[in-house]
C-alpha cells in the first residue's frame, strides 16, 4: 500500500478537472517511453467555455512541446506539426493516439511509470487576455 498510494494519488490528480477562465481540461497522461527516448506523446481533453485557441504548449520536462496530427499517406501514417488548435465550447477536442497529440521533444530525463509530468497550455480566448493552463499528466502505459 505504502507504494501504490502515490500513485493512486497520481491518478486521482489527473483525473480531475484543471481549469482556466477559457479552458478545462482532464484525463491528461504521457505514454510512457521506451527506455531511451527522447520523444513522447501526452494527451489529453480540452473543453472550451467560450471561442479560444490553444496556441502551444511547454514543460519543464520537456526541451519543447509541438502539437501533431497523425494522417495516413498511401497507408503511411504520418505526423506533422501544427501551429495551433482552435476549441468551441460544447465541443471538447480529445488528444489521443492516433489522432491530435502534443509530443514532448528532447526528454530532459528519464520518465518512469506514475511520474508526472507538467505542460503548460497557453491559451489565448476570443475575449480577454492570454493565459496559461498548468496541467498535471500521469506518464503510463497506453490502455
Ligand atoms: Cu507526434
Amino acid at each position: 500500500m505504502r507504494r501504490l498510494l502515490p500513485l493512486l494519488l497520481a491518478l486521482a490528480l489527473t483525473h480531475l478537472a484543471h481549469a482556466a477562465d477559457s479552458v478545462s481540461v482532464k484525463d491528461a497522461w504521457v505514454r510512457l517511453p521506451p527506455p531511451g527516448a527522447k520523444i513522447v506523446g501526452a494527451y489529453l481533453t480540452l473543453e472550451a467555455k467560450q471561442p479560444t485557441t490553444l496556441t502551444g504548449a511547454k514543460s519543464p520536462a520537456a526541451g519543447s512541446v509541438e502539437m501533431h496530427t497523425m494522417s495516413m499517406n498511401k497507408g503511411v501514417m504520418q505526423m506533422r506539426q501544427i501551429p495551433s488548435i482552435a476549441l468551441e465550447p460544447g465541443k471538447p477536442v480529445k488528444l489521443e493516439p492516433g489522432g491530435l497529440h502534443l509530443m514532448l521533444v528532447e526528454l530532459k530525463k528519464p520518465l518512469k511509470a506514475g511520474d508526472i509530468v507538467q505542460i503548460d497550455l497557453h491559451l489565448s480566448p476570443r475575449k480577454g487576455k492570454p493565459e496559461t493552463l498548468r496541467v498535471p499528466a500521469v506518464v503510463r502505459a497506453p490502455d
